[in-house]
């Protein structure tokens, strides 16, 4: 298509930043609020990166109001954040805890205090640990229930003054490493039967919570936030041509398809029935599905890196493999499924110190086919570079590779924006630096730099880096200097 020049993004663009409870706030025992599966799971030896914890993480729960005045002073237009399940509820069901509402509110009032409007994760991550003594989390049915009874407790406390809701974080990858590669809790390895089951109750959860916020009343809108990796065929060798479509049902598809149209991939569905993985799924379920389906009002997506696809032999590589947690460049192994697709690097591209591929025009691929074949309003709710970030003597961060790699993601997002999407907000990850789930504190995204390593004991003190002022001022000028 014609090259297109960007220009203005539209008018009430939300320029965002996010973060997540877990990886900001610390306080892990303050105030009543419950253990977590991650409160437990980084306990154990050999999980995280040099056995780095949340306990106090960059202590968002004191420097809040901190840090959300510096968000002000950039100029943010929205904040992402997301609510601990346990500090609402302890024990994941029962008596609310008030000090948690407390909390939320808080934050909440302090963004609208600066016309910040607040966007809220209701999951991203931390599961009450009650809820996986009790019937094993996110195993057992019985968690949709209370799923949504947390979800209509945020919306009943919080509904006046919040107008964006993301029930999931990426529920393909916190599924995918809690059943699949042991990385996340609660640590199953290749429990393919339990993670499709795992998923559907998920799906089930987010769909219920969508249909209550409606006969909540709820005017805002509400959708899930998916880690969409979009794939590209080695080259024209028609089965590498069909593996890449192969990977699109199996990774992309049959999470956003089920969010926008209710349904899962066919063929998909056909594949698992055959390797007796395919989860339980009713016609009242079905039904639910889509009814919510018909209900949301935007995809969300978390975009770091595409990937490609080449077919891969019966005998070739597996989904299992080193995983780079480290930033050694090149640690990383190629990964696959027999008989179907793997995942070779793309030449084309260059890869980050943990070997994320570096790809705008990625971005812009995934706001066209969630047009095309979605049809629905996009918020980019993360987006942004993982590096190791020196602080200098005279307390400068000059992190000119993260302005160069959000710059260039965002002439692709103004591109697609051009080019028919409705793009309604852009939310880098993250706001301050914070815990990298598996990579420790190392991994720095933020745009405010946080004097901390994973041992504990610095003094948390922020310094604004250099794509700070760059981001403050794309915001002034709404995208017209990128
Ligand atoms: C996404 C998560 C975030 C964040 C980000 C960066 O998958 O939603 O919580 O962690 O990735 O990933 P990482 O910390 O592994 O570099």
């Amino acid at each position: 298509m014609e090259e297109m020049k960007v220009t203005k993004f539209p008018e009430g663009f939300l320029w965002g930043s996010a973060s997540a409870a877990y990886q900001i706030e610390g306080g892990w025992r303050e105030d009543g609020k419950g253990i977590t599966n991650w409160d437990q799971f980084v306990r154990i030896p050999g999980k995280t990166y040099k056995a780095t914890t949340g306990d106090v993480a960059v202590d968002h729960y004191h420097r809040y109001k901190e840090d959300i005045a510096l968000m002000a002073e950039m100029g943010l237009k929205t904040y992402r954040f997301s609510v601990s399940w346990a500090r609402i509820y302890p024990e994941g069901r029962g008596e609310v805890n008030p000090k948690g509402i407390e909390f939320y509110e808080n934050i909440i009032d302090e963004c609208l205090k600066y016309g910040i409007e607040p966007m809220v994760t209701i999951y991203h991550w931390d599961l009450p640990q009650a809820l996986v003594d009790l019937y094993g989390g996110w195993e057992s049915e019985e968690i949709i229930e209370d799923y949504v009874n947390y979800a209509k407790t945020l919306f009943k406390a919080y509904g006046s003054k919040v107008k964006y809701w993301i029930t999931f974080n990426e529920q393909n990858i916190f599924t995918s490493l809690g059943w699949l590669t042991a990385q996340h809790p609660p640590g199953k390895f290749d429990d393919q039967k339990t993670f499709y089951q795992v998923n559907h109750h998920v799906f089930m959860a987010h769909a219920k919570a969508v249909l209550a916020y409606r006969e909540m009343g709820g005017t805002g809108k509400i959708g899930a936030s998916f880690a969409y990796t979009p794939s590209y065929a080695l080259d024209c060798k028609p089965e590498n041509v069909m593996s890449k479509h192969d990977y699109d049902e199996l990774k992309n598809f049959w999470w956003m398809d089920v969010y926008a149209y209710g349904r899962y991939p066919k063929a998909a569905m056909n594949y698992l029935r055959k390797k007796g993985f395919a989860p339980v799924v009713t016609k009242d379920d079905q039904k639910i599905l889509k009814a919510a389906a018909a209900e949301i009002d935007f995809m969300g997506v978390n975009y770091y890196q595409s990937c490609v696809c080449e077919y891969n032999p019966m005998d070739g590589v597996t989904p299992y493999g080193t995983m780079n947690t480290t930033g050694v460049k090149g640690s990383a192994q190629v990964l696959g499924v027999p008989g179907i697709y793997k995942n070779p690097g793309n030449p084309y591209l260059m890869t980050t110190d943990w070997d994320w591929s570096i790809d705008p025009v990625g971005l812009r691929y995934c706001c066209r086919e969630i047009t095309s074949r979605y049809d629905l309003p996009i918020i980019i709710s993360e987006n942004g570079l993982g590096a190791f970030d020196k602080k200098t003597e005279d307390h400068k961060i000059h992190d000119e590779y993260r302005i160069d790699y959000l710059r260039e993601h965002l002439k692709e997002l103004g591109k697609a924006i051009e080019e028919g999407c409705e793009v309604l907000a852009y939310c880098t990850w993250s706001f301050t630096d914070l815990l990298s789930w598996l990579n420790g504190y190392q991994k720095r995204y933020g745009f405010v730099y946080v004097d901390r390593e994973e041992e504990e004991g610095a003094t948390l003190d922020r310094y604004k880096k250099d794509s700070f002022y760059w981001y403050q001022d794309v915001i002034k000028q709404d995208g017209e200097n990128l």
